[in-house]
């Protein structure tokens, strides 16, 4: 399934590919994080500065993080939303940090895109797009987009060059989690380029109270059982807030294994955490999700969305919950402990 598809001569291939001068849409997956942004603005700028091209770049969903809001502030908002003309209008597609029937990108389902520039695992859907550049192997697309960059002698601008950094910082924890090699030469590349001032006000972004608030909620809805932390935290006011949480209750002290779950737009979005090399957060959260909605992701770290279509979302995330102990053999008898009194 890990497949690395990396053509020879990535960027040769590419810019032949988009040299008939045709509108090009770079599509990040949706609801962006700072990967899939600086990754399609930085195929973005190599179009621009290798073919004279203007690409668009659109996204489907909400870039709500803190951070990520501050980031494309700082970079002049480069991405717009995208509406259904901008599909019909776009001679070719891209998809960057995405794949065919991921779930989560609004390609057509009639439309093969041109181009696939991706770091997760492999999908067969892939096969069909003209350039495909898939290395799962790899923690960002972001380093893939800066060899790119490297390989067409283009140092990328302060901005650009800081979103990189940013985008394999992030999605690496610094480059503690999933980096191979190249993400290491990419972020040392990209360091002396980045804008350190506008970094430390992205990473320092200030949140809006309700943040907290989500906080104390999942902390008292979060259940332990055993090595498993479970939490709920009903309505969300932006889809990235599971993982966050899901996050911080990975380092509860002895939990191998967290999954949080919350309602955004009536959708169940789940965040899959793990520690453990045996049971990863990615086949986890597949198994979990089932044919009940979208589901995928790393070893150490996988989201999901199951459509509610109306019914109970706090049913359907008992539901998963239990799924998800089953998964990992503990006895759904059991009672979760809650994690404050
Ligand atoms: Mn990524």
């Amino acid at each position: 399934m890990n497949d690395y598809h990396a053509p020879a001569r990535p960027l040769d291939q590419l810019l032949q590919l988009l040299a008939d001068a045709a509108p090009v849409l770079i599509l990040p997956h949706n609801d962006p994080d700072p990967d899939a942004i600086a990754s399609a603005l930085g195929l973005r700028y190599l179009l621009s500065q290798r073919l004279g091209l203007e690409a668009q770049v659109a996204y489907q969903g909400i870039i709500g993080r803190a951070e990520n809001k501050t980031l494309v502030r700082y970079l002049g908002r480069p991405l717009r939303q995208l509406v259904e003309a901008d599909l019909r209008r776009a001679a070719h597609l891209i998809l960057v940090d995405t794949q065919p029937g991921a779930g989560n990108n609004p390609l057509p389902a009639d439309r093969v895109p041109a181009a696939i520039v991706d770091h997760h695992a492999w999908r067969a859907e892939s096969a069909l797009a003209p350039f495909v550049d898939v290395r799962p192997e790899q923690g960002a697309t972001s380093t893939i987009v800066t060899e790119y960059l490297q390989a067409a002698a283009l140092e990328p601008p302060k901005g650009l060059a800081t979103a990189l950094f940013y985008g394999i910082k992030t999605d690496t924890m610094g480059l503690g989690r999933g980096a191979g090699l190249e993400d290491v030469a990419a972020y040392y590349y990209l360091q002396p380029l980045v804008d350190i001032e506008a970094l430390v006000e992205i990473e320092r972004s200030q949140v809006p109270a309700s943040y907290f608030q989500g906080f104390v909620t999942a902390i008292q809805a979060a259940r332990i059982y055993g090595q498993v932390a479970l939490a709920y935290i009903g309505g969300m006011s932006y889809p990235d807030q599971a993982a966050e949480i899901a996050d911080l209750l990975s380092r509860l002290q002895g939990v191998q294994w967290v999954m949080c779950t919350g309602v955004y737009n009536d959708n169940l979005m789940l965040a899959v955490r793990s520690r453990s090399r045996r049971t990863g957060a990615g086949q986890l959260v597949r198994a979990v999700v089932g044919n009940l909605g979208m589901a995928g992701g790393h070893g150490t770290m996988a989201g999901g969305q199951v459509p509610l279509h109306g019914a109970d979302p706090a049913q359907v995330a008992e539901r998963l919950g239990q799924a998800m102990l089953r998964q990992l053999k503990v006895p759904t008898s059991k009672a979760g402990i809650a994690l404050t009194a």
